[in-house]
């Protein structure tokens, strides 16, 4: 999804008509952007061996054939389709698709096949080529995602009655909603346990800030106060321990007027995760979806299913640092559970980075270009995101 909208933006950028290959574990998910128009790739033998067959020039490997001469490569006519691999572990090569030059010479290609795992938006923004276009579309740096997500993708019918039923019946009536997104990418160096730690310390340090909301509230009109928080994680264990801990402590107080109830909610129990795989990836939008629908959100750093969520939901999250056994328990880089994310922006994880003669832009206002709105993201270093300034 960050990809799509990253392909689409560029689409818009560059006089481009959106085409998207759904493999059959994506079809049912989404609702077509256009009605009464598809916005899927056509099933045309013509095309076919295009996208996935060798018969069709890779932008990377041409460069590196011609000693990265743009024009010998783009001058040549068999080049009407071009492949274009912008996803994680790209090489130089393939990166010098972010140079001016090259995207000037990119627009004599009629059909650019693109693959990415990415949100490439941040450093469309770095390219003098499309500045000043992409200021105009986004006076607010902060709703790119938010405006390009929520246009592109709505739940398909079937998605929507998962998510509405389960809002309706688990969240439509709390005061607040609360989204906690766990995603553990190493179970080993992240045991439950810690992370669970981690989740705490987390929600003690923004309890007092809650705590004054729901105050407020029940000054002013009711009296008891309800929180309805809902878990996504592929593994159900936080959502058991969570709701266990709270229903004990729940249970060891007064019951005194005035209360603030928390429940816990969790609508998929996956606990691995599958690739190729509908219902799965089914389960995955829903969970998407439902965190997108929550008031507050704590989602987990280097998570790319947390930035949807945020971005649909045009939320600012807490970003949760998940702790990591092979990096010291995950209580030294921030010195904090979690951070306020700067922006509702998902990161590019991989931009391609500065080095002199080839491609790349500095960031942060550094000297060589940059821009003060794409800024370092909070949870991953290397990687670039938008701001308002
Ligand atoms: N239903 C569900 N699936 C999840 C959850 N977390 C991870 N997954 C699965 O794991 C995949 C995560 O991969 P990806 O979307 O790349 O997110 P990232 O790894 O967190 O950046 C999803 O597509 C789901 O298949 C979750 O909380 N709920
Ligand atoms: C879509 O097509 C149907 C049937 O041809 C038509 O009735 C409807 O008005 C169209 N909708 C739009 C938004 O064009
Ligand atoms: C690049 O290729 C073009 C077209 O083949 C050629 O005219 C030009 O001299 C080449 N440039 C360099 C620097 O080799
Ligand atoms: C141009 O196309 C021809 C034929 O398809 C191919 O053999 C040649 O390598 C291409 N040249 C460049 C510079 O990519
Ligand atoms: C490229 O294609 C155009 C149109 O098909 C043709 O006029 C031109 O001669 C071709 N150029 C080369 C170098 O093959
Ligand atoms: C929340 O606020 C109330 C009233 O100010 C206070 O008595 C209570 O201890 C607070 N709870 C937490 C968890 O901070």
């Amino acid at each position: 999804m960050l990809s799509m909208s990253s392909a689409f933006l560029y689409a818009l950028l560059t006089n481009r008509v959106l085409l998207v290959d759904f493999g059959p574990d994506m079809t049912h998910l989404f609702s077509e952007p256009v009605p009464n128009s598809t916005w899927l790739f056509p099933e045309d033998s013509r095309f076919g061996n295009r996208i996935y067959g060798s018969k069709v020039d890779d932008f990377g490997s041409l460069m590196k054939n011609n000693n990265n001469n743009h024009t010998a490569v783009l001058a040549n006519n068999s080049s009407s389709f071009l492949h274009v691999n912008l996803g994680y572990g790209y090489d130089d090569y393939d990166k010098l698709f972010y140079s001016n030059e090259v995207q000037d010479g990119l627009q004599k290609v009629s059909w650019l096949i693109l693959k990415s795992d990415q949100y490439f938006v941040p450093y469309l923004f770095l390219m003098s080529g499309f500045r000043a276009k992409l200021d105009r579309m986004f006076p607010d740096k902060e709703t790119v995602f938010h405006h390009l997500g929520r246009y592109l993708f709505t739940p398909s019918d079937q998605a929507w009655g998962l998510i509405a039923r389960f809002y309706d019946a688990y969240l439509a009536n709390a005061d607040e909603r609360i989204g906690l997104q766990i995603r553990v990418l190493d179970t080993k160096a992240s045991p439950t346990a810690l992370v669970l730690k981690q989740v705490l310390r987390c929600a003690q340090k923004e309890a007092t800030k809650q705590n004054e909301t729901a105050t407020k509230k029940l000054a002013s009109k009711k009296t008891s106060y309800n929180k309805a928080v809902l878990v996504a994680s592929l593994s159900s264990e936080f959502y058991v321990e969570l709701k266990d801990m709270f229903w004990k402590r729940a249970s060891a107080s007064t019951g005194s007027d005035g209360e603030v109830a928390v429940g816990f909610h969790q609508a998929s129990h996956e606990e691995v995760q599958r690739s190729n795989d509908g219902s799965h990836n089914m389960m995955a939008w829903v969970d998407i979806y439902l965190l997108s629908l929550c008031d507050v959100l704590v989602t987990s750093g280097w998570s790319t299913f947390g930035y949807v969520a945020q971005g649909l939901g045009g939320l600012r999250p807490w970003i949760l640092q998940i702790p990591d056994t092979k990096y010291g328990g995950g209580e030294t880089l921030w010195g904090n559970a979690c951070r306020r994310a700067v922006s509702m922006e998902p990161c590019f994880h991989f931009p391609p980075s500065y080095d002199g003669n080839k491609v790349g832009v500095r960031v942060d206002g550094e000297e060589g270009g940059g821009s003060p709105s794409v800024v370092h993201c909070e949870d991953v270093g290397g990687g670039l995101k938008l701001v308002n300034v």
